[in-house]
């Protein structure tokens, strides 16, 4: 037996993400000892795994997690010399495309030197042939329309200081697989939502939204551009695509995605068809609403603050070379994901409106 298959431990950055959850839960399932790093924050920011801690004093736990940042070389070689990690995720990142305008320098810090920090420490510690490498690469790479749909050999054309910076870490990774002879591996994954999504991504934006209107918690969804389209799947399907990346005999790279692509403007109306109401689109640009003839009152409006400077107007996914080598397929339909999405929201805004009559 090779020290690969003895020892089953992961390390995964960005653990108290929305991919970090639920990869630590797949993992910790199929038997690894996982160990996270975690930011450390003013406030509690561990909500999506604390379902997955156990005491560490009780010995023998799965799941372990440590303070730590992707700016940080000296903490990162620390940890990777303590865990000796057989598989590592990369899935931290300053990861809001949007906010990418606004913070640039350190979006490139964490999201591409972030990246090369974990390659230089597998090399310092000589882990290169003990350990596999996962980088959380992504479909915001193909930018401006080149070709769709859009494969691994479609060229690039990034659009926003994430996807330069997400650029530069699918090179590095590549980089360091052909120089060094890693087993490193980029996922190309395109859009993944799930009901811990994080709150600004216009999916969970609007399915929040959906939820508090129902509920009289809020009056008015405010959007940007409507006529954006994402090629959107389900969280829980991508996580397991990213462990069969880097179980395959050769590292290589993988686009996941579902095939389909819908606009912003679908997803608003799904959403709100899953709570029994009928968006009616009215005006143009800035000036368009839309109107609830349920409720007979103005549910969405625009916010130009939401437009990007340079936005991805396109994206649908080509995923069969991971189906053909690896036989992954997203499995979670687009209604479904949405109206989990919606029904998870309800019950979380419920919690929230009735608590808010007993005080
Ligand atoms: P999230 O934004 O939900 O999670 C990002 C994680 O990275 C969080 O745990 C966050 O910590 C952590 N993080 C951010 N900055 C740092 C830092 N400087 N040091 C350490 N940790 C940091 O993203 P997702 O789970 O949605 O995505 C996971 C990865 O996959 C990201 O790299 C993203 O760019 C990429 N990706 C995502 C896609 C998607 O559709 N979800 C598609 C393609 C790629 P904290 O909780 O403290 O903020
Ligand atoms: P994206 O996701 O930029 O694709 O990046 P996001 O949900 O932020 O935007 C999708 C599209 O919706 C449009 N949009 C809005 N977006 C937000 N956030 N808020 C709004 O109010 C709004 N109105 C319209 C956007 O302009 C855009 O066109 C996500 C992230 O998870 C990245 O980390 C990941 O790499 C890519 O998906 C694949």
């Amino acid at each position: 037996m090779n020290e690969r298959s003895k020892r089953r431990v992961a390390l995964i950055t960005g653990v108290t993400g929305q991919d970090g959850a639920y990869l630590a839960e797949y993992l910790i399932g199929l038997g690894y000892i996982v160990h996270g790093i975690k930011r450390r924050s003013s406030s509690f920011n561990t909500a999506r795994v604390d379902h997955l801690y156990q005491d560490p004093h009780a010995g023998n736990v799965p799941f372990l997690m440590h303070y730590g940042d992707m700016t940080d070389s000296t903490n990162l070689i620390r940890l990777m010399q303590q865990i000796r990690p057989t598989e590592i995720y990369n899935l931290a990142a300053q990861s809001h495309v949007a906010v990418s305008f606004e913070s640039p320098e350190y979006t490139a810090n964490a999201d591409a030197i972030g990246t090369l920090r974990l390659l230089e420490a597998i090399r310092i510690l000589g882990m290169e042939k003990e350990t596999r490498f996962y980088q959380a690469s992504t479909s915001e790479l193909y930018g401006l329309v080149q070709e769709v749909p859009q494969k691994e050999t479609t060229p690039f054309y990034p659009r926003s200081p994430y996807a330069v910076a997400k650029l530069y870490a699918y090179w590095i990774t590549v980089n360091y697989r052909e120089a060094y002879g890693m087993f490193a591996s980029n996922g190309i994954l395109f859009n993944h939502e799930s009901p811990i999504r994080g709150e600004t991504f216009v999916t969970r934006k609007i399915t929040r939204a959906v939820a508090r209107i129902e509920t009289g918690l809020e009056a008015t969804l405010y959007l940007g551009n409507l006529e954006a389209k994402r090629d959107w799947g389900h969280a829980r399907d991508y996580v397991e695509g990213m462990h069969m990346i880097l179980q395959a005999d050769r590292p290589d790279d993988f686009v996941l995605a579902t095939g389909e692509t819908r606009s912003v403007r679908d997803f608003v109306e799904l959403a709100f068809a899953e709570v029994g109401r009928k968006v009616e689109w009215r005006g143009k640009g800035v000036e368009e609403t839309g109107f609830d003839e349920k409720s007979g009152r103005i549910v969405v409006r625009i916010d130009p603050t939401y437009f990007r400077p340079t936005e991805v107007d396109l994206l649908i996914g080509d995923p069969s070379k991971v189906r053909e080598k690896l036989g992954w397929k997203s499995r979670t339909p687009f209604a479904q994901l949405v109206k989990e999405m919606v029904a998870c929201d309800l019950l979380e805004a419920r919690r929230e409106a009735n608590g808010k009559h007993s005080i």
